[in-house]
């Protein structure tokens, strides 16, 4: 009867460990990036085509969301940088930001108020 516990709990902890393994992985519908004292949280995103990401305000702090290339100096702040015109919105607790990646590809965006500010997101088939 031990033995059966036994074995029954290494099934319930295997089990577990594959429902933690699939949880880490990207799903398609939605996913979130907040904001937290100027960074953006995930700083890299990864996720399925299809994907609707929201960016939110948890540092009361405005930004925006701004996609395009950018060059940073070693002290991790931009020196350049240069809008694509893909999102260029303002980012406030008051307006969200909501953009679906439907095509597979990195995506690397900032904030234009922020130097430090820098995210991407990776969009995969
Ligand atoms: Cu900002």
């Amino acid at each position: 009867m031990k033995i059966v516990n036994g074995r029954q709990s290494i099934a319930a902890a295997l089990c577990t460990l594959l429902l933690a393994t699939g949880a880490s992985a990207p799903t398609p519908g939605d996913a979130q990036v907040v904001t937290k004292v100027l960074e953006f949280e995930p700083e890299t995103l990864t996720i399925l085509a299809g994907t609707k990401v929201t960016w939110t305000v948890s540092d009361r702090i405005a930004h925006t969301v701004t996609t395009g290339t950018f060059t940073l100096g070693g002290n991790g702040l931009r020196t350049s940088q240069n809008p694509d015109g893909r999102i260029d919105l303002p980012l406030t607790k008051a307006h969200e930001v909501s953009y679906t990646f439907s095509t597979p590809g990195t995506y690397s965006y900032y904030c234009t108020l922020h130097q430090g500010m820098t995210g991407h997101i990776i969009v995969t088939p």
